[in-house]
């Protein structure tokens, strides 16, 4: 028997929601390929954005509807009770993308009952480890949920690896080499101040965000040209430092070996600071004082944590004072990583056989 999963994609904004989507399903069908993965979802467009890359994506952008794989993972926009009939073994709430109250009543009729997972964020919390793996009964259906939640230790979901995992890492000799910096970022982040300091260390600043301003380019600053997420990874590694943000493109920054400055997605009531100062700490456990000083300054810089009058504008110069450590750190991080990137392996535990 093969397994057909349906996963629901809620986009909320940016290009997360549907990046973390995109890469499950396709490690999912490439693992157990007897499987379907149909993901469902409000907005195909940033879809479309991650496979075709730029500029090809302009042209794709009329479908409602792609297939991949021989069809075995198929995105479709445009969620509809009708469909449920249409919905598989498994159902996967991506970031609890909810299923609207008045098509539950139609979802009660199903038998058998789907395994209904909720697919949380990543943390590095220390209570995801209590909550991961445990269920609740949904009043409206009757039916159980899984909570899974991601992370970093055994205890968690663990992460989604990527292609390059099994590769050598590349050597810190040639990092030193580039003198190219990476920098995806949310619209928010202090990046006129950022340049500046980029620019006086000899740094050419490649900006991978969408609205890009002319003064930037003005400074030295150079475009970064979207590539498709299959190529994400590999891109990754032809710099010196990534700054990188969100879920994702932090887990590939993670996996490239290389050091990386984290812009954590704010939340209004401030609850973003934990998450960035757990993950944090897990990450600096091996760093000296002063790199894991001057790297903390960075990040907090980065992340609107430091007040305006106290900004000394040379986060980025003091930190590059321990560049070999922050290598080595990174390096030892990646591997401790790897081991836990068993996500679509933990969460098929919690399903019937395929096959
Ligand atoms: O876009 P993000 O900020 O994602 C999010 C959303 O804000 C979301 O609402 C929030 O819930 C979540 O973060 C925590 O950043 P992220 O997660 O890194 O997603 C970006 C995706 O874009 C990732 O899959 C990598 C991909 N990408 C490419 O494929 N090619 C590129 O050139 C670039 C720059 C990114």
């Amino acid at each position: 028997m093969n397994r057909k999963i349906t996963l629901l994609c809620k986009i909320v904004d940016n290009l997360g929601d549907a990046g973390v989507s995109l890469r499950f399903a396709r490690h999912w069908v490439t693992r157990f390929n007897l499987d379907e993965i149909h993901i469902w979802t409000d907005d195909i467009k940033p879809f479309v954005w991650l496979i075709y890359g730029e500029p090809k994506a302009d042209d794709a952008f009329a479908t409602q509807e792609l297939s991949l794989y021989g069809g075995r993972l198929q995105i479709r926009e445009g969620l509809h009770p009708d469909t449920c009939s249409d919905w598989g073994d498994v159902v996967i709430e991506a970031f609890g993308s909810p299923v609207p109250d008045e098509w539950k009543s139609v979802l009660s009729q199903r038998t058998p009952q789907p395994v209904w997972v909720n697919l949380e964020y990543l943390s590095a919390e220390s209570w995801v480890e209590e909550f991961h793996g445990k269920t609740s009964v949904d009043p409206a259906t009757g039916w159980k949920q899984l909570f899974f939640f991601p992370g970093f230790t055994e205890h968690t979901g663990g992460l989604l690896g990527n292609e390059i995992d099994f590769q050598s890492p590349p050597l810190p000799a040639e990092k030193l080499v580039s003198n190219k910096i990476f920098v995806f970022c949310y619209d928010n982040a202090p990046l006129k101040a950022l340049l500046a300091q980029a620019c006086n260390l000899g740094f050419e600043t490649n900006i991978a965000t969408k609205s890009l301003r002319e003064e930037w380019l003005d400074s030295g600053a150079k475009k970064f040209d979207f590539v498709p997420q299959l190529d994400f990874d590999v891109a990754l590694l032809e710099f010196r430092l990534l700054f990188v943000r969100g879920e994702d493109s932090f887990v590939r920054a993670q996996l490239s070996g290389l050091p990386l400055v984290w812009q954590i997605y704010p939340t209004e009531d401030g609850a973003h600071w934990k998450k960035l100062t757990a993950f944090f700490d897990k990450y600096t456990e091996a760093l000296g004082y002063e790199a894991k000083r001057a790297l903390w300054e960075l990040w907090c810089f980065w992340n609107g944590g430091t007040p305006a009058q106290e900004q000394n504008h040379a986060q980025l110069s003091n930190l590059m004072h321990f560049e070999a450590e922050l290598i080595e750190n990174a390096q030892t991080w990646r591997l401790k990583v790897m081991k836990n990137c068993k996500l679509i392996e933990r969460l098929e535990a919690f399903l019937p056989p395929s096959g």
